[in-house]
């Protein structure tokens, strides 16, 4: 058992902790951790020494791990590890919640700095209650009866997509949040293509308040882990060198939303138009989900 000290790092989200070591996390530990997770969101642990193996057991404590769906690893190639690595093109510059592609997109990630530049790279990660907290109640209204398509377009796999709530419901907390982002979601489900694309991008903008994110300056050795329902991250690409993070990612689950959908969705039948191929990816995921 170690002897943690908690600092805040921001006021919508973020803690540093210290005084222990997450190689030899017990049960203790684990609780510990899942409190301050609830409480901050996400979390940092500096100067930590950890193998591979003992990261992977870590993630263990908290669930089931999944292999990424679809990137591959530049270095270990361990099943349960996945890599990003700067010098091949591994730098996650738009805001994004993990694989929201899924049907149960992972609940936690775990990520090792391994190495990272002096200066520049920091990761910024934002707030989903507040977000959507934050709203006015006619905006929040209408956010609670949509929903949006997700797509793995970003690793050139758009044939892998999910639907969820534009407002989910934290199944621990059971508070509402703001579930859409820039990186992954493409079609609000139940308007037209036009509608959906001003609407997306003005609460994928929403959530980048600054009042709602923090920003962490890495050093290497540091653990995080935040609590992927409730938040985005974002790395600042402005640094030149080496930049290696390995994360484990714990497994899914459903999404809940805050009420059904207001309406069907926007898919017009009989003759389609020109315009109409802005309905296509929207049209053959709802034929998918029929057969
Ligand atoms: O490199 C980072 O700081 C975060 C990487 C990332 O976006 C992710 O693991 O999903």
């Amino acid at each position: 058992m170690g002897d943690w000290k908690v600092r805040k790092l921001g006021a919508a989200l973020g803690a540093e902790i210290t005084g222990g070591s997450l190689a030899e996390a017990g049960a203790q530990e684990i609780d510990l951790i899942k409190g301050w997770l609830a409480e901050h969101h996400v979390i940092f642990f500096p100067s930590q020494t950890i193998s591979v193996e003992e990261h992977v057991e870590l993630g263990k404590h908290f669930g089931e791990l999944e292999d990424h769906p679809n990137l591959k690893n530049p270095f270990t190639q361990h099943p349960y590890i996945f890599e990003l690595a700067a010098t091949q093109g591994g730098v996650a510059d738009e805001w994004h919640t993990d694989i929201t592609f899924q049907e149960e997109p992972s609940i936690m990630s775990i990520l090792h700095m391994v190495k990272c530049p002096e200066i520049g790279g920091d990761t910024m990660w934002t707030n989903l209650y507040q977000a959507y907290e934050e709203m006015s109640v006619p905006m929040q209204t209408l956010c609670e009866g949509i929903t949006a398509l997700h797509d793995a377009l970003p690793h050139s796999r758009p044939d892998k997509m999910a639907i969820h709530p534009v407002v989910r419901i934290h199944p621990e907390t059971v508070r509402k949040l703001l579930y859409v982002n820039e990186h992954f979601t493409r079609r609000i489900v139940e308007m037209s293509a036009g509608e959906s694309e001003v609407l997306l991008k003005y609460l994928t903008e929403w959530v980048k308040n600054p009042r709602f994110t923090v920003r962490y300056q890495w050093t290497p050795g540091t653990i995080a882990m935040w609590d992927n329902r409730c938040t985005q991250h974002f790395v600042v690409n402005d640094f030149e060198g080496e930049r290696v993070i390995q994360r484990v990612t714990v497994m899914g689950d459903q999404v809940d939303s805050a009420r059904e959908p207001m309406t069907e969705p926007w898919v017009r039948s009989g003759y389609h138009g020109a315009t109409s191929r802005h309905d296509k990816q929207l049209r053959q995921f709802l034929r998918g989900q029929k057969t």
